[in-house]
C-alpha cells in the first residue's frame, strides 16, 4: 500500500517579514507552514506536501489523498456575515479564498480532511457557520505550545471519542472560537466554560479540533493524524 499523499494548507508572508533577509526580497511572496504539522503526517505514515496560494484547488484534490487545514490568521469576518472586531487580526483574503475553494473540491470528492485551529474555524466558516471574534481566555501565546491548558469533554459515538475515550487534556493557542455551528456539522469535543473545540461531519470523513496535536509532546503517535491517514489509504 503506497503511503497516501495528505496536502498541507498555510498562509503568506513577504520577504520584509523574515528576520535577516535582503530588503531588495522585501516584496516577494512567501508560502510558509509549520513543520510540526508535515511531521506528524510523517510520522503516522503519511506524505505531507505543501499546497502552494496560488495553485488551482481543483487541479490538486484530484492528486491528493487527504486534506490538512493548518492553523493561522483570523478569517476575515465578512465571510460569515460580521463585522470586522477590535481583537480580529488584519484579514488574509488570499489565504481565505483558496482555503474556502479548497474544502469546496475536497468535499465534492468526499476527501478525509483534518482541521487544526484556524482549520476548525475555517470547516465551520464553510458550513455557514459563525465565530466567536476575541476569547482571549483561550489564548495561552505567551507559554510554549506543548503546554496543556485545559480539558476537554469529548462526545460518545464519535471519531474524537474512539481516539481519545471521554476527555482530553489540551493546549489552547486560539483567541477565536465556534459561535454558531454550520450545517453538517456535528460538536464532538466541548469546554467548561462552553466553548466547542471539536467538530464532525456527519456524513463526511472530516473531524476538526481547536486545539494543535501537533505541538503537544505525543505529536508522532497523536491518533488523529493516524486517523487522516489511514482514511486517506
Ligand atoms: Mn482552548
Amino acid at each position: 500500500m503506497p503511503r497516501p499523499l495528505i496536502g498541507l494548507t498555510g498562509g503568506r508572508v513577504y520577504g520584509r517579514d523574515i528576520a535577516r533577509n535582503l530588503d531588495v526580497l522585501g516584496d516577494s511572496p512567501i508560502d510558509i507552514f509549520y513543520a510540526d504539522y508535515s511531521q506528524a503526517v510523517i510520522a503516522a505514515g503519511g506524505i505531507p506536501v505543501f499546497l502552494p496560494l496560488d495553485l488551482g484547488p481543483v487541479d490538486v484534490v484530484e492528486k491528493l489523498d487527504g486534506l490538512l487545514m493548518t492553523g493561522g490568521d483570523d478569517i476575515a469576518p465578512d465571510r460569515y456575515g460580521a463585522e470586522l472586531g477590535p481583537d480580529t487580526h488584519v484579514p488574509e483574503p488570499t489565504r481565505d479564498a483558496y482555503e474556502l475553494a479548497l474544502l469546496d473540491c475536497a468535499f465534492e470528492r468526499a476527501l478525509p480532511m483534518l482541521g487544526i485551529c484556524r482549520g476548525l474555524q475555517l470547516v465551520n466558516v464553510h458550513a455557514g457557520g459563525t465565530l466567536h471574534q476575541h476569547v482571549p481566555e483561550h489564548a495561552f501565546v505567551d507559554e510554549p505550545g506543548s503546554v496543556e491548558q485545559h480539558v476537554v469533554a469529548i462526545e460518545a459515538n464519535s471519531v474524537l471519542a474512539e481516539l481519545y475515550g471521554p476527555n482530553k487534556s489540551v493546549n489552547s493557542l486560539h483567541h477565536q472560537s465556534i459561535d454558531q455551528v454550520g450545517h453538517g456539522l456535528r460538536v464532538t469535543a466541548t469546554t467548561d466554560d462552553g466553548g466547542i473545540e471539536g467538530v464532525e461531519h456527519i456524513d463526511l470523513p472530516l473531524v476538526a479540533v481547536q486545539w494543535h496535536p501537533e505541538m503537544l509532546a505525543t505529536a508522532a503517535t497523536d491518533p488523529l493524524f493516524r486517523w487522516l491517514v489511514d482514511r486517506a489509504k
